[in-house]
């Protein structure tokens, strides 16, 4: 047997960071069919239209609204995913994603 003595170390901090999310940002314009926005949100953010209707006036009258939460990548693919669907049908309909305050 060995004398050698293995001490531990004093402090082992867990590990409970979780990763920051980001918004994602729908954006107003004088352009994009009320109901097109309504049909993009609830196909992209699995809104029903209720929400989607909401989300959507809340844009049209403030200039921007959040639309939802998620870690980085999930937001930024959702935006740009949202974005492209608009400009595939010729609207200049516009999300953007934003780190969240903590
Ligand atoms: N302002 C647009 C209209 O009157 C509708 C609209 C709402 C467009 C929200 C974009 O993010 C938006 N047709």
């Amino acid at each position: 047997m060995s004398d050698t003595t293995i001490k531990p170390r004093n402090e082992v901090k867990p590990k409970t960071e979780r990763p920051r999310l980001h918004k994602v940002i729908l954006v107003n314009d004088d352009y994009t069919p009320r109901e097109f926005v309504v049909t993009v949100l609830r196909a992209e953010f699995r809104m029903s239209d209720e929400q989607a209707y909401r989300v959507m006036m809340t844009a049209h009258r403030r200039g921007v609204c959040v639309v939802a939460v998620y870690p980085k990548e999930v937001a930024e693919t959702k935006a740009t995913s949202a974005t492209e669907a608009a400009r595939r049908r010729g609207y200049p309909l516009l999300f953007t994603t934003e780190p969240e305050e903590t």
